[in-house]
């Protein structure tokens, strides 16, 4: 999923898999002018006629190759061996090859006055990839080696624990229900053991990519990723810390709170009240998301209460089962049925016999209707969460199918992380009722509100600053702000400074804590996540509209509703056609990303965290 995607707008076209590198921003025009160079790469004048033939011939040999390295890509993915990472990084160089001469040969028609589309679409080439190859024999072939290497060591990543090697997943469920702070602190750690060997790759990658990047006429590559907004970089920093201002003083009460709980839990030498929390006692292997502690904050005791994990446990869902529930919640919008062939293709339980990459992902195989996801599906509410986050990119892919091979991706990355987790803030407790999960004499009464806020908050709100500073982190590393020297230090910096996160003990001189969190060996740009968090719930509040919601937002659920379906649809089949306010708008009749949503959503969650925290210190 890294690499190819590659071109940028165009990019979408190499966009096979929602989760990975998908290049998908188009530059603006003022941004093209200033970002690259001006030269042509032939003397003569070239025609709109040559221009037109170039984007046709382009289109072509991107629909191939990301044919061909979605192939690939999978079979690696699914069966890691050393001759499927051999066959990725082949592929690999051939995409990063390719990306380099279109940028190049569609600079030739900088000079021309084009129609619009055609505009955009040379735009969008002449960004190349997220991790672009710099134009010198062996480059692209280095790059690739490297990213298969890292993407391959994430996947087979195990550690010895009580004798024993455990993976990703069976950490993460001692990380999710332990409460022993010493074995919590051994399993953290223990993780972040498969990552120093990557640290020298890594920064040979930077390396590259920056020099590939230059040459495609930005100053680095955070410059060059940050460009992919339909507005200046510069422009895109400042929106990104706009919307966190926003809704910062929420995270602050709710880190605020969470820390005075876990101290009433573990007492003042684990949770001292003035210090950053310890990242190993959030429930999560990174901290980003805190839903597994509920226990030890619910706000509510003695009500009913929604444990999704045991209703699915009791109703004896398995993995597909779970699938067929989250297809059946788009086909009640009025979406199609998921082809044969998703079924049929894709990966929904760990195998036993051999090696995968759990991380949980969506792909566009085909461009058309091979549209698979690759999940190691746990049955609990969380992974049931995942499969409609999955199955929006899948949504998405479709609907944009009929679009040039170039806009096929989201308006913005941000989009396309945002749909299924939109669908996803519909599961209400009214909504369990419909499907048959829920006995309607469970449903809590109101007065358990805060209950479903807190669980909610605990996995969105707490996520918000982790979505923000992935790639504040990779943006100073790409601009020489940290050496490789300076990596970790320079993590533990930002989980401090955004998340009030500290490591549970100093860390070694060689830890490489960032290459333990799948998106940096997968080479997945991260921002992505924190914008779908903003947008999520823009649409949210823009879908219970159209349904004439007129109760709080998060008791909305959009089961069902065709005309909700038939809007969504609208905004998801223009892909990256337009800039992406144009397509924000179709949908929710504003250009702008907006916190507001969000903040209304939890709203009386701020009530009751502001009078628990008033007698507080809050901070660290
Ligand atoms: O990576 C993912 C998806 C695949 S695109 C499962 N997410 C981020 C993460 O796990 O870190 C979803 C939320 C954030
Ligand atoms: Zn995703």
């Amino acid at each position: 999923m890294k690499k190819y995607l590659l071109l940028a707008a165009a990019s979408s076209a190499l966009m096979m898999t929602a989760c990975q590198d998908t290049t998908t921003q188009v530059p603006t025009p003022q941004q093209h002018s200033q970002n690259t160079p001006t030269q042509d790469t032939q003397s003569t004048e070239p025609t709109i006629q040559e221009a037109k033939e170039f984007l046709e011939g382009a289109a072509i040999e991107l629909d191939n190759i990301s044919v061909r390295a979605a192939q690939i890509d999978w079979v690696n993915a699914n069966f890691i061996t050393e001759d499927t990472d051999a066959l990725a990084s082949m592929v690999g160089e051939e995409f990063g090859l390719m990306a380099t001469r279109f940028a190049n040969e569609a600079k030739r028609f900088n000079k021309l006055t084009l129609p619009a589309d055609m505009t955009r679409k040379l735009d969008g080439i002449k960004r190349g990839s997220n991790f672009p190859a710099p134009d010198k024999p062996g480059a692209a072939a280095e790059l690739a080696a490297i990213q298969t290497a890292l993407n391959s060591a994430y996947g087979k990543g195990k550690f010895k624990y009580k004798g024993k090697e455990i993976d990703l997943g069976e950490a993460s469920q001692i990380i999710a229900s332990s409460r022993d702070p010493e074995e919590l602190q051994a399993v953290w750690e223990g993780w972040r053991t498969i990552a120093p060997d990557m640290k020298n790759k890594y920064a040979r990658m930077v390396e590259i990519i920056n020099e590939g990047s230059v040459e495609l006429g930005f100053k680095d590559t955070g410059v060059l990723w940050r460009a992919g907004y339909d507005m200046p970089a510069d422009e895109f920093t400042k929106e990104a810390d706009r919307l966190w201002t926003q809704v910062k003083p929420l995270y602050d009460e709710l880190h605020c709170h969470v820390r005075a709980k876990l101290n009433e839990n573990y007492g003042d030498a684990v949770v001292p009240l003035d210090q950053p929390i310890r990242a190993d006692l959030l429930g999560n292997m990174w901290g980003q998301s805190w839903g597994n502690i509920y226990d030890l904050v619910e706000p509510v005791k003695n009500v009913k209460s929604i444990d999704e994990t045991a209703l699915l446990v009791n109703a004896k869902y398995d993995a597909i089962k779970m699938v067929k529930t989250g297809e059946a919640f788009f086909t009640s919008l009025g979406f199609e049925p998921l082809p044969e062939t998703f079924w049929k293709r894709s990966l929904f339980v760990k195998p036993k016999d051999r090696e995968v990459v759990c991380h949980a992902s969506a792909w566009d195989i085909d461009n058309q209707d091979d549209i698979r996801i690759k999940m190691c599906i746990k049955i609990d509410g969380e992974d049931f969460k995942t499969v409609h986050h999955e199955l929006g990119h899948n949504f998405y892919q479709r609907a944009y199918k009929q679009q040039p091979i170039f806009y096929k991706t989201g308006a913005n990355d941000g989009f396309h992380e945002a749909i299924g987790d939109m669908i996803g803030l519909s599961i209400t407790p009214e909504y369990l009722v419909k499907i048959g999960l829920l006995d309607p004499k469970d449903v809590p009464d109101s007065s358990a509100d805060l209950n479903l806020l807190m669980q909610q908050a605990l996995e969105k709100v707490a996520f918000l600053p982790f979505g923000l500073m992935v790639d504040k982190w990779r943006w100073n590393v790409f601009n020489g702000t940290y050496s490789p020297a300076e990596y970790n230090d320079g993590w533990w910096e930002l989980r401090e400074k955004y998340q009030g996160l500290k490591a549970p003990s100093s860390r070694p001189t060689n830890a490489f804590d960032p290459g333990a969190k799948y998106h940096i060996p997968g080479n997945t740009p991260y921002m992505r996540y924190f914008l779908a968090h903003i947008l999520q719930f823009q649409f949210h509040k823009a879908a219970c509209d159209i349904a004439g919601n007129t109760g709080p937002l998060h008791a909305c659920s959009i089961y069902g509703n065709k005309e909700v379906g038939t809007r969504f649809n609208a905004m998801m089949q223009m892909g990256a056609s337009r800039p992406w306010p144009e397509a924000l708008e179709v949908f929710t009749g504003t250009t702008k990303m907006d916190g507001s949503a969000i903040i209304e959503y939890f709203d009386p969650l701020m009530t009751y965290l502001k009078e628990e925290n008033k007698d507080r210190t809050c901070g660290w």
